[in-house]
């Protein structure tokens, strides 16, 4: 052997120990969990996060991880920054581990059918949080949980119709809406038509995508301020308002008074600012779904029916409220 081919065959062999230590270390921790837990194999969870766009999914992240932890779960999570392409090879990975129970927020709600197709032939229940799909076929999920996005749209109008009584039309919204074809997008933006579309004073005359981020949100109120006068400000998450928020005070103006604003989510940030009266109403939507996420792993895994449907209950908080400096800490 000329001492080229030795290398060669001495870095192969070294690669192949590598690989199988770095098997055995996959394969022996949930091993080792199991025997600290009395013996019994640990449920694997694959967990596709969809990105870090907004306080609410960090926050939604966060109590993933700590559900997961207290529930004794081996949790895979996988952190698809805002692509379903990579959310997509996500649940591949998922699939190819056999893991035992998936669960994942899809960024929008087109173009699963193929890869939860492969999870369905392969056994593995599918629990979608935070955010739904839309599939030919129903069964490739086994649940969802999360929020009623519709309702939470509804809530934001019937605040605004409250807040508009004897002002006489017409009245201008803007709106600043979520990722585009997401679920909280098209259903929030639903909601809340529906309910303002029985007042003829309301014309929503602007409305764009700022895809949840706070940049964006930012970006595109410097150009509503730009093109439109507008007395409404309808953002569909916090992050969004926050950036908004920004933009109304460098153009001197007042939010809160000169532009009644509402927004979706509840994240600390915009709970001040309503307490500040720099917003007007927020609608809570709360990411804490770890506990039932694993409620649910649990059953799957054991092969139990669950409920199809599972939302999470939630309010208003509005300039009307008399208690608002007695909110607690909102943890996100
Ligand atoms: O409102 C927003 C986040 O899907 C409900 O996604 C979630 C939304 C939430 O980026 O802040």
């Amino acid at each position: 052997m000329n001492p080229k081919t030795r290398i060669k065959w001495l870095v192969s062999i070294l690669l192949l120990a590598l690989a199988a230590l770095g098997g055995l270390w996959f394969v022996t921790a949930p091993g080792r969990e199991a025997a600290q837990r009395g013996g019994e194999k640990p449920i694997i969870l694959g967990f596709a996060q969809l990105g870090s766009e907004s306080g609410w999914r960090i926050g939604n992240s966060r109590s993933v991880a700590q559900a997961a932890e207290k529930a004794g779960i081996q949790l895979m999570e996988r952190n698809a920054e805002q692509k379903q392409e990579n959310q997509i090879k996500a649940l591949r990975s998922f699939i190819a581990y056999q893991v035992d129970v998936i669960a994942f927020s899809p960024i929008v709600e087109d173009g699963w059918d193929n890869v939860l197709r492969e999870a369905k032939e392969a056994g593995i229940p599918v629990i979608c949080s935070d955010r739904s799909v839309n599939v030919e076929d129903d069964s490739l999920v086994a649940c969802f949980v999360g929020s009623d996005f519709y309702a939470e749209g509804q809530r934001a109008g019937q605040f605004l119709l409250r807040k508009m009584e004897g002002v006489p039309g017409p009245i201008r919204v803007a709106e600043i809406s979520g990722t585009l074809d997401s679920t909280p997008q098209r259903d929030r933006a639903r909601g809340f038509r529906d309910v303002i579309a029985q007042d003829e004073r309301f014309e929503i005359v602007y409305s764009k995508s700022g895809d949840f981020l706070r940049s964006l949100g930012r970006e595109v109120m410097k150009d509503i301020l730009r093109s439109e006068k507008i007395d409404v400000l309808y953002s569909h998450n916090d992050a969004m308002t926050l950036g908004a928020v920004e933009a109304i005070e460098e153009a001197g103006l007042a939010p809160g008074q000169d532009i009644v604003i509402i927004t979706v989510d509840g994240e600390q940030g915009a709970i001040d600012l309503l307490k500040q009266g720099r917003i007007n109403c927020v609608v809570e939507c709360t990411p804490m779904l770890g506990d039932l996420i694993m409620q649910l792993a649990q059953k799957l895994a054991a092969g139990q029916e669950v409920p199809r449907l599972i939302y999470s209950e939630e309010e208003v908080f509005t300039e009307f409220d008399e208690d608002l400096l007695s909110i607690p800490p909102r943890g996100y």
